[in-house]
């Protein structure tokens, strides 16, 4: 990597060194570009832009403060973080969890804005949320929660500046709530959030989106190396929006589902959920129950604490959290022969496991290529309510189809080398390059 590209790296480090997750994944990013640039012809052009990319335009954080149960005030907060606003409004999911802070949603941000570039959907970069543990309010206080939220949020969101949806914590009843509560402070019907209700301008296809994409995804890669899902084992890991969904399509398309985790453990199955399961799951933890609790209901299941990659299979998805795969679990996954691996979620591989995993003999897309399809369908969702006409099932999954299919077409074009593709490579170049162009054409 040329000096020009260290010196940007270091800046970074320096104005930022306690953003460890932000500085982990513009490091990741930035070395692809760095390699990137030192094989074209005046690559100067694209210092200014890279120098720029690498700061969000804005990052705001403010205040929420609403009353309890018990009358007691409570202070949490929210932040929107704006990355990147070059190829359309910011868009990217709002993340209710304890940990959310500064750092976090930057390293988010900043992934959306590749990951958005990758859908060819004109979509700029955002995210946001808060340090709120949903789980633990009563509805009436999530209801109070949700409106201090938007009370703040309101003033910077728009259905042509900036699109929040849901993340970790914000599923189908944090946005129906926030979209209420944008109503009530005054705001127009419009797209303004993805992930509505069906009933009030959801795009029916958003929910499973994400999961499905990263099956579709998959199935892209398995027919590139002229290997198929039929019979193949896969351990998951997350029992949420985009885990749960990925189970089923891989189920769907005749592959064993062996593991679905949460924080504290996971079920295992062998030889595979059966659809009825995963609806069990899907349905138990939107009830807020533990996996441990849920496992009663599942035949021939076992329940164990810990992380569900020590479980052998052909493939594994992480579908959880940042940083759940580590160097130890990636050296297991590679003693016990993982043949593909596929982030569900945002950066759920340590660099030391990518590391251990991107080695060219496994089969591995990043998250940014992998999970693209949600905020692809978002997209939708939002062209869905400027018309005010549903789009059908058929149409949106096929739409999402196409998207995984032209995203794993981009990752081969600019990852391919020597008969191997670096998906992870591929995706950030392909990624930079139209983000790049974007910002050139506009002026820096
Ligand atoms: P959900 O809140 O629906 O589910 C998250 C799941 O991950 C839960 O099972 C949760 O466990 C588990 N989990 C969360 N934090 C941790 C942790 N620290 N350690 C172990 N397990 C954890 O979120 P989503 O499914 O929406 O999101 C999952 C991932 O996918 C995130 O990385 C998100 O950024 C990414 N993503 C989501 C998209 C979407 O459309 N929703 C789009 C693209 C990416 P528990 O049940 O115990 O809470
Ligand atoms: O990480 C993501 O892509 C999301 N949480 C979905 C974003 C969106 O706007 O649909």
């Amino acid at each position: 990597m040329n000096n020009y590209i260290k010196e940007l790296v270091s800046k970074k480090t320096n104005q930022y060194p306690h953003q460890k997750q932000f500085l982990q994944t513009l490091e990741e990013v930035v070395e692809s570009i760095g390699s990137y640039l030192d094989s074209i012809p005046n690559p100067e052009k694209y210092y200014p832009v890279l120098d720029s990319l690498l700061e969000p335009e804005r990052v705001i954080s403010f205040k929420v403060r609403w009353l309890d149960d018990q009358g007691q005030v409570r202070i949490n907060r929210g932040w929107r973080v704006q990355f990147n606003g070059a190829r359309g409004p910011y868009k990217g999911g709002l993340r209710f969890d304890p940990s959310v802070n500064e750092d976090i949603l930057k390293f988010l941000g900043f992934e959306q804005t590749f990951k958005n570039a990758l859908t060819g959907v004109a979509l700029g970069g955002g995210k946001g949320g808060s340090d709120i543990n949903p789980k633990e309010l009563s509805r009436a206080e999530l209801e109070r929660f949700t409106l201090a939220f938007m009370i703040e949020l309101k003033r910077y969101i728009g259905d042509k500046i900036d699109i929040p949806a849901g993340d970790i914590g914000v599923g189908a009843e944090q946005i129906g709530l926030m979209y209420g509560a944008y109503r009530k402070l005054g705001g127009e019907f419009s797209g303004v959030l993805t992930g509505k209700g069906l009933d009030f301008g959801g795009l029916d296809g958003r929910t499973q989106a994400t999961g499905f994409g990263v099956v579709y995804i998959l199935e892209a890669m398995l027919s590139h190396r002229q290997d198929s899902l039929e019979g193949k084992k896969v351990v998951i890991s997350g029992s949420g929006n985009v885990s749960t969904h990925a189970a089923q399509k891989a189920v769907e398309k005749g592959a064993m589902v062996l593991t679905l985790s949460d924080r504290k453990g996971y079920i295992f199955k062998e030889p595979g959920f059966t659809l009825a399961d995963i609806e069990l799951i899907k349905a138990g933890k939107v009830a807020r129950k533990p996996l441990s609790e849920i496992n009663s209901k599942i035949e021939d299941s076992v329940y164990q604490e810990g992380k569900p990659w020590s479980i052998k299979a052909d493939i594994a998805l992480p579908c959880a959290t940042q940083n759940e795969v580590d160097g130890a679990d990636a050296k297991v996954l590679v003693e016990n022969a993982i043949s593909y691996v596929v982030e569900g979620a945002n950066m759920p591989l340590t660099p030391e496991a990518i590391e251990l995993i991107n080695n060219g003999s496994i089969g591995y897309i990043p998250g940014k290529a992998a999970n693209a399809g949600g905020v692809a369908m978002s997209g939708v969702e939002m062209n869905q309510n400027s018309q005010f006409i549903p789009y059908k099932f058929d149409e949106v999954d096929s739409q999402l189809q196409s998207i995984m299919q032209n995203i794993h077409e981009l990752c081969v074009k600019y990852g391919a080398k020597d008969g191997v593709v670096d998906y992870a490579y591929g995706a950030n170049v392909a990624g930079f390059v139209k983000v790049a162009e974007s910002m050139l054409a506009q002026g820096l």
